[in-house]
């Protein structure tokens, strides 16, 4: 569905940049065509780089689609072959004349061996990092040639888990995964392991850019910058590093300045610098008079972004240059007590330029399980999904990639807040001394490569290992492994982290409890605590319709349902006979044990399950359609319930939820998952729903014990923190003033009378009729950002309402006017049991919109009130104004947003529209 990138074959060489006239510093680029072979197979090919062995196999016909059906068994071949990338390139006289020739390569994907004309220069284990070597000795002028022979990861991975001296769980993955064995014994993507959403493809290439570099004296290896308020809290300091690559055996004295573009600001520096000496640091003063602006996150305000170059100019006409993008910010973790009860915890939330952010969110997995197949184009179609959903936080998963720089230019100029995970999940690792110094020089590497983006909000050592080894606790090895995972992310990692990017928040894992995982020795009694940090939570056997059972935490950083993918976006990889429930296949996309069953039972508590004898792909269909349900209600009743506590501390000293990141965004492949938007970009209703609870001010009704309790929820206005004086415990209160030293840049504090006052209306419908039978409408002044505004015993309501039984009526609110969309509504008793009409939802119009030939108009028709009403575009791709809504007029219109150009009559074959009745 994706066409392979392709790289442009062209091996040029470059003067240097800046274009100063006899420049020594000539850059060759080596990506583009590269011959990928194996000669145990006796294949040979030509692939692409960056890229990966099987999308050059896929290119060259020598496979089909990797995605297709079972293919990722059928091809497992692939990753337990020793694969070989080679190519030839010109060296001019120019370049070999140069005192220092580096390779640089920005990625290589994973264990391989380096040749240049058949002289071996290096080897790597280690995706994750950059790797440089000074290649002058092994190239002659003319024709030269470089080879990567690649040794399998499964291969690798494996006889380095045998040589352990002792074994380092899981070993493999749980069988539902049709994975490979040992993920954790290599420094590389685990989920390319397999995952629970997605396949085995463990990959072999060069999946970043790689060139030839040459100087004489010394040039620019990279720049890093941090971003901090200065002592007065007005101005701003820059505090920068450059790092450098030295010819051997000298000491070069040059030139550094850094300029913040846009504002004049410059600094130049004399500088020398040697291969034991290769850094140079300084401060920039942004001073107030500056004006620079703040960045904001997604919600909150602009994302004013500034340049800081960096140009260096070395003996010999040695010139390097580059280019940072940073913002203006301030982030503070807020770990306080809650109460004057220490038993309560710590709260734990981040204030952003002074204000508490509630992280509205998501996590993140890599794209693709080819890097090479994720565009930019891709990258901000997910992206601008995410913020569209109002979406601030989102956390890049500790079991897939760095992500690329593509990846954080995006999120910072979207106000995507990152929680960034270093690349180690939900597994044990080895300690041995040849897998730190990796770990040092991976986590030296990418904090250095991502440390000065706005967007970044902390760093986060590993995906739920401390989780794994408390679990450990009680049996035989539990000292080794817990000695091991304080060697690894409090020893190893930690320190690297903190001195490195000082100005950053660092936790060891995810989940875990901030300071009380400190004093506990950095394994917790329970990393899930609701009383500090932030927690994960999932439970398959809860009604996940009800909030009783939900944890009330500072932050939740995963809970997730999981709903097959659209049904249009597997039509690519199945065949029409695979298109059942309890097809093979079916069962074969399916990585969560028994999850197919699983979805099943869970929509069945609320959904009427359409009989087996429904003819298939009906049936398929349908169970689509109700998984999807019951994801979009899930985490909807999930997520407001987060949303409704963020303001107060219960007397339990629960509450002050700041956060609340669902897993998962996006998918890898076409797939049942937990995601919120498939493989194809369609969004599934979850997403719809994500962009109305993630809404800045929503109505949130709920069955709380047998009332109906109705929230207003408001952020995006500034707010404080207070003690109560008699309690001792913390909430929030909209801040009605600027207070001393508090930027208010966008005038949010204007916002904050004009937001906490409204008038809540909550009314009984009876699904007969499209006038409720009954309504109250009270005015509301909020003290503080989530608040009750109504609660009213559910029968009494009924009664006056003159509704005869629960299964007739379902409660609807809305804020202030109808017309202004806020609103909401809830079930009084199981959809499967309320005496819903036979609605006939109908498409009558589709017209486009002021000859857009991308903008749709759709107007719907229907004899009753409708749930769930969810319309699809078939083939076409993008996305509507809303979906899986309830319609409780006669005629509602949307929008549909094409992604491409499409004329009037494919549009309106290929739309469908449905309601819950239609299987009901
Ligand atoms: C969490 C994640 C992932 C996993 C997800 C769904 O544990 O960290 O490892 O995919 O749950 O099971």
């Amino acid at each position: 569905m994706h066409p392979v990138v392709s790289v442009s074959l062209t091996c040029f060489v470059v003067t240097a940049m800046l274009g100063s006239s006899g420049a020594s510093v000539l850059l060759m680029d080596l990506t583009g065509s590269w011959n990928v072979s194996s000669a145990a197979r006796g294949i040979s090919v030509m692939g692409q780089v960056p890229g990966s062995m099987y999308t050059a196999l896929m290119e060259n016909n020598v496979i089909k689609d990797p995605y297709y059906r079972d293919n990722d068994i059928k091809f497992r071949w692939i990753g337990q072959e020793n694969w070989t990338y080679t190519r030839n390139f010109e060296v001019g006289s120019e370049m070999s004349g140069a005192k220092s020739i580096l390779l640089v390569a920005e990625g290589i994907d994973t264990v391989s061996t380096v040749f240049i004309n058949g002289r071996q220069v290096a080897t790597t284990n280690d995706m994750y990092i950059r790797y440089t070597w000074d290649v002058k000795p092994y190239l002659q002028t003319g024709q030269n040639s470089i080879s990567l022979v690649f040794q399998s990861a499964v291969d690798y991975a494996a006889k380095e888990a045998a040589s352990y001296p002792y074994t380092v769980t899981p070993v493999c993955p749980q069988p539902a995964q049709n994975g490979v064995c040992h993920a954790n014994f290599i420094r590389k993507e685990p989920c390319s392991f397999s995952w629970d959403w997605g396949p085995a493809f463990p990959t072999q290439g060069i999946w970043k850019p790689i060139f030839l570099q040459s100087f004489t004296s010394a040039i620019i290896d990279m720049a890093t910058v941090e971003v901090m308020p200065d002592s007065t809290g007005k101005g701003w300091v820059l505090r920068t590093k450059t790092y450098f690559n030295v010819s051997s055996g000298q000491s070069v004295k040059g030139q550094l300045k850094v300029t913040l573009e846009a504002t004049g600001i410059s600094e130049s520096h004399s500088v020398t610098v040697s291969a034991d000496r290769n850094w140079a640091a300084f401060d920039l003063t942004v001073p107030q008079s500056a004006n620079v602006k703040r960045w904001w996150p997604n919600g909150y305000g602009e994302q004013s972004l500034y340049y800081v170059s960096f140009v260096f100019v070395g003996t010999d006409q040695d010139i390097s240059f580059r280019q940072l993008r940073v913002g203006f910010r301030t982030i503070e973790l807020v770990e306080d007590p809650v109460s004057s009860d220490p038993s309560h915890g710590l709260t734990f939330y981040f204030l952003v330029n002074g204000y508490p952010i509630f992280l509205k969110g998501t996590n993140w997995i890599p794209a693709d399980s080819f890097q090479e197949r994720i565009t930019k184009d891709r990258l901000r179609s997910l992206l601008k999904s995410a913020a569209e959903a109002h979406i601030n936080g989102m956390r890049v998963w500790g079991g897939g990639v760095y992500e690329s720089d593509d990846f954080y230019d995006l999120t910072d100029e979207m106000g995507i807040l990152i929680w960034q995970d270093l690349m180690f999940s939900d597994a044990l690792y080895p300690t041995d001394e040849d897998f730190l110094s990796l770990v040092r020089r991976e986590v030296r590497y990418q904090v250095r490569r991502l440390m000065h983006r706005p967007s970044i909000l902390l760093w986060s050592g590993n995906n739920e290992n401390e989780g794994i080894v408390r679990n450990k606790a009680g049996q035989a090895n539990y000292t080794t492994y817990y000695n091991d995972y304080i060697t690894l992310y409090i020893k190893t990692i930690m320190p690297i982290v903190t001195a490195e990017n000082p100005n950053r928040v660092f936790v060891p894992s995810s989940p875990s409890n901030g300071k009380e995982t400190a004093s506990e020795g950095y394994v917790a009694k329970d990393p899930r605590s609701e009383f500090y940090g932030d927690t994960h939570f999932y439970d398959y056997s809860m009604d996940e319709w009800k909030t009783d059972k939900f944890p009330i935490p500072r932050l939740t950083s995963e809970y997730g349902a999981e709903a097959w993918c659209n049904f249009d976006t597997l039509l690519s990889v199945l065949e029409s006979s695979d298109l059942s429930y309890n097809s093979s296949q079916a069962f074969h996309r399916q990585h969560h044990p028994d999850g197919n069953p699983e979805m099943q039972n869970e929509a069945s508590v609320h959904l009427t399950i359409p009989p087996e004898s429904t003819p298939d792909p009906k049936r398929f269909r349908d169970m689509i359609y109700l998984t999807q349900i019951n994801q979009a209600m899930s985490i909807k009743t999930e997520s407001e319930h987060y949303r409704r506590h963020q303001s107060s501390v219960l007397p339990d000293g629960r509450g002050l939820t700041m956060g609340a990141l669902y897993w998962q965004l996006n998918d890898i492949w076409q797939a049942p998952t937990w995601a919120s938007i498939d493989y194809s970009g369609r969004w599934k209703m979850l997403h719809y729903y994500a962009v109305r609870f993630f809404s800045p001010l929503i109505v949130s009704p709920y069955m709380d014990g047998s009332d109906v309790n109705v929230y207003v929820i408001m952020d995006q206005i500034p707010t404080v923190q207070v003690r109560d004086p008699d309690t001792q415990r913390l909430r929030f209160e909209p801040e009605r003033k600027v207070k001393d030293g508090r930027h208010d840049d966008l005038g949010l504090l204007s916002k904050v009378e004009a937001a906490i006052t409204g008038t809540v209306t909550v009314e009984v419908y009876s699904w007969g009729s499209f006038s409720p039978l009954r309504k109250w409408t009270n005015s509301y002044q909020l003290n503080t950002t989530a608040e009750s505004v109504f609660r009213q015993n559910a029968n009494s309501m009924m009664t006056e309402a003159g509704c005869t039984s629960s299964t007739e009526c379902f409660i609807y609110t809305f804020l202030n006017n109808p017309a202004d969309g806020v609103n909401n509504w809830i079930f009084l008793a199981e959809p499967k049991d309320s005496h819903l009409r036979k609605a006939h939802v109908t498409i009558v119009g589709v017209d486009q919109a002021q000859d857009s030939l991308r903008e749709f108009n759709i107007t719907l028709t229907t004899d009753a009130i409708a749930p769930f009403v969810w319309l699809e575009a078939g083939s076409v791709f993008g996305k509507f104004s809303d979906n899986g809504f309830i319609i409780i007029t006669p005629t509602a219109t949307v929008k549909f947003m094409a992604s491409q150009d499409v004329d009037l009559n494919t549009m309106k074959q290929q739309l469908s529209v449905r309601s819950l009745v239609d299987i009901y």
